[in-house]
């Protein structure tokens, strides 16, 4: 089983992930983290932190001389902006008085949209700072560690993720289930990660409009997982459906406020002709991964019962707009029970591209806990083999017999 916790606040030292059940033997450089953790700070509509912050991973255990050896491996990354959140971060009382960084003011406004309230409320806090500063989604920089490590095992048998932004404000991609995998995992713009030139210009457009009015914008995006055999997940039991796990780990991703499989809800709208990808015969040249077999579309995303069925895995999450405006919306002082306006922090305009690749890890995890389910985890050949075995036995059962 592949399971990760993280740890760490947006303005604390530093950030960590615990990734356990990784297979042993499995080759693992920093540089295999710091690849992603590059690309989840990129994207248009980022604020001044980003200029900040230059992520990198140091892997604290799990690995030596290149290589897993089958303990959870931890990985840190430091938060350069603590430097100036000394003071109001210190783990000790009394900070002394040589800890960097201005003494910030008790956050006592909640941002409506926030976990400022519910949480604080939750907690006890009466210091909202308490919640906001987990409930930010700088948090993400350690699922994105964590799901590297989690690609890693994927790669090793032939699957590839990448994602593609789909919608931001009013800019949107017409049909995105039908953009082909190769030209998203080709995307080479870093600011919205479109893989339409002409919807591109138009989300910078919306995050500039956004920007202009002290207001924030959503949008949504696709992770697409390439190359996944038939049969991770399972019909049987509800906890095991592949495409409800997926939902929750795109749910739990922050400001995450819908997830969908394929077509999404535009099931719920057309007919059983037009939602069903038939199922035909393909000689040779099989659409997925499953010998002999074709699916002309794939409406499906790659799951029927929960379970993979050999076509790509598609799945989309919608981002609500950031709860940080610059602008800020009607709040009640908790402090005084005076009406008040929301604290206004630094923060981002737009963060959806960089959702997409938090999206991105969030579905290798899952991916790899399934796949090591299928075919055990305890060392990385031992898993190849059996995938590949696995492969022989569906290409010897779907070779027709004699007549
Ligand atoms: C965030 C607010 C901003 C973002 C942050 C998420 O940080 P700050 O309050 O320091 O300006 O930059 O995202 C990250 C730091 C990150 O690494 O993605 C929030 O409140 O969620």
């Amino acid at each position: 089983m592949l399971r990760f916790l993280t740890a760490g606040e947006s303005h604390g030292r530093a950030l960590v992930a615990i990734v356990d059940g990784v297979p042993a033997g499995l080759a693992l450089t920093p540089d295999d983290i710091n690849r992603d953790l590059r690309r989840r700070q990129l994207g248009y509509g980022r604020g001044r932190r980003m200029a900040i912050e230059h992520d990198e991973a140091e892997i604290l255990s799990g690995v030596r001389r290149g290589q897993t050896i089958g303990s959870p491996v931890s990985v840190l990354i430091q938060n350069r902006d603590w430097t100036n959140w000394q003071y109001t971060m210190s783990v000790t009382a009394d900070p002394g008085p040589d800890a960097g960084g201005a003494k910030r003011a008790r956050v006592t406004r909640p941002r409506p949209g926030h976990a400022d309230l519910s949480a604080g409320l939750k907690y006890g806090r009466r210091d909202l700072r308490d919640v906001l500063e987990r409930a930010s989604a700088r948090e993400t920089a350690a699922r994105v560690a964590a799901g590297a490590i989690a690609r890693a095992v994927l790669r090793a048998v032939g699957v590839e993720i990448a994602s593609h932004v789909v919608e931001i404000g009013d800019a949107r991609v017409l049909s995105p289930h039908n953009v082909p995998f190769t030209d998203i995992a080709a995307i080479t713009d870093d600011e919205v990660r479109c893989a339409r030139p002409d919807v591109a210009a138009a989300m910078k457009a919306a995050i500039d409009r956004a920007r202009e009015t002290g207001d924030t914008v959503g949008g949504a995006f696709e992770v697409v997982a390439h190359r996944v055999p038939p049969g991770l997940g399972s019909h049987a039991q509800w906890d095991l459906k592949l495409d409800g796990r997926l939902a929750q780990a795109l749910m739990s991703i922050q400001a995450i406020k819908a997830v969908g499989v394929g077509l999404a809800a535009d099931v719920g709208h057309l007919p059983g002709s037009q939602v069903h990808d038939e199922i035909v015969t393909a000689g040779s040249s099989p659409s997925g991964t499953v010998p002999g077999i074709s699916r002309p579309t794939n409406r499906a995303g790659g799951l029927e019962g929960g379970v993979t069925n050999g076509e790509d895995v598609r799945v989309t999450a919608w981002m609500k707009p950031i709860s940080t405006l610059m602008k800020p919306l009607r709040s009640v002082d908790l402090d005084t029970m005076d009406a008040a306006e929301a604290t206004v922090e630094r923060s981002d305009v737009c963060a959806v591209p960089a959702a997409a690749v938090v999206g991105e890890a969030m579905v290798a995890l899952i991916l790899a806990d399934a796949a090591i389910q299928k075919f055990g985890g305890d060392s990385i050949d031992e898993l190849v083999a059996a995938w590949q075995r696995y492969g022989a036995s569906l290409a010897a059962r779907l070779t027709p017999e004699p007549r």
